[in-house]
């Protein structure tokens, strides 16, 4: 009798009795501690919560269970059920998503929700076809330039070894004539201490994160993009949950967005101080460095156009407000 009571009661509760709990692997190349992974955590315990355990999301940080680089595939193949990624690193599989590290199209945090509503579509049509769902993006904070000396001009750079995460770092190393190394975000204090790098273009909260004044003393504040990261799922992993489930992560993930666009505003401005406090140079772009950025930035435009063909209008025009 007491038994039938607890499970009529439980199921009054909308709680079945022998629900199963789901475990969900989501894999990050980045720290724990950078508030990309912090809001993915408390988006897991929030799905947690809202589902009554019913799908718990571990998740594995600074490449432990898949490197970046390999995450897409890792997460469309079922290796791991979710995973995170930088949205302009997969621009050669996703033309579209490259349009992140366009140089000086995004230059404010409207903007960036500008570019993401209109990218959103498309980039849930191309993620489908690989066995992808998007679930929210956040942005890093804007880029800027570190160097080891000062630089006036993008003639200063050549020679540089500059450190690279994405197609636009790469492309601009080669055309300054600096020489482009690929360093994962994690391993960039060691580099600089290895004397692997001498300059890179990256956000405040990154030359934070990996406390680099020890080897680079300029910070200039280009505000040249702000790269996405987005967190995704395995179509198939979601098409599989309950309605209630799939709600809840939904829902999860459009407040872990909100919540993602705030952080990431708030590490912005706090980041800066830091590096200041830490006695490094925080400077507006030089005027020289600026004119010849964005002739760059131009050029990268027109490039990405034409890798993307009419897709990229979709973006673009109504960017713009060309229409
Ligand atoms: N930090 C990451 C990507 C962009 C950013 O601000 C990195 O440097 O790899």
């Amino acid at each position: 009798m007491k038994i039938l009571l607890i499970a009529a009661l439980a199921a009054a509760a909308g709680q079945p009795c022998l629900a199963q709990s789901l475990q969900w692997r989501l894999a990050t190349g980045y720290r724990a501690e950078s508030f990309h992974t912090q809001n993915i955590l408390q988006f897991a315990r929030e799905v947690e919560a809202a589902t009554q355990g019913r799908l718990k999301i571990e998740v594995a940080a600074n490449n432990s269970l898949v490197k970046l680089a390999e995450i897409p595939k890792a997460v469309a193949a079922g290796k791991v059920q979710a995973g995170e990624a930088i949205m302009s690193g997969m621009g050669k599989d996703l033309p579209i998503a490259g349009a992140d590290g366009v140089p000086f199209v995004v230059g404010s945090y409207e903007a960036v929700q500008k570019l993401w509503q209109l990218q959103r579509p498309g980039i849930e049509r191309e993620f489908a076809k690989q066995g992808l769902k998007p679930l929210y993006a956040v942005p890093w904070p804007p880029q800027g330039l570190y160097t080891n000396k000062p630089i006036r001009e993008a003639r200063d750079l050549a020679g540089l070894k500059m450190r690279t995460y994405n197609p636009t770092t790469v492309r601009i190393a080669e055309l300054v004539g600096a020489q482009p190394v690929d360093v994962p975000m994690v391993q960039v204090g060691q580099a600089l201490a290895e004397g692997r790098m001498d300059a890179m273009i990256t956000s405040a909260v990154t030359g934070v994160e990996n406390k680099v004044w020890g080897g680079l003393k300029h910070y200039y504040e280009l505000n040249a993009w702000f790269p996405k990261n987005i967190v995704f799922v395995n179509a198939r992993a979601f098409a599989d949950l309950p309605p209630g489930v799939q709600q809840a992560v939904l829902r999860g993930a459009a407040d872990a967005e909100k919540r993602g666009f705030a952080a990431s505003r708030e590490a912005a401005t706090n980041a800066t101080g830091e590096l200041r406090r830490n006695g490094m140079k925080v400077e507006p772009m030089p005027f020289e460095l600026a004119r010849d950025l964005r002739r760059l930035g131009e050029r990268f435009s027109r490039e990405w156009v034409a890798s993307v063909g009419h897709a990229a209008n979709d973006i673009f025009i109504p960017f713009y407000d060309l229409r």
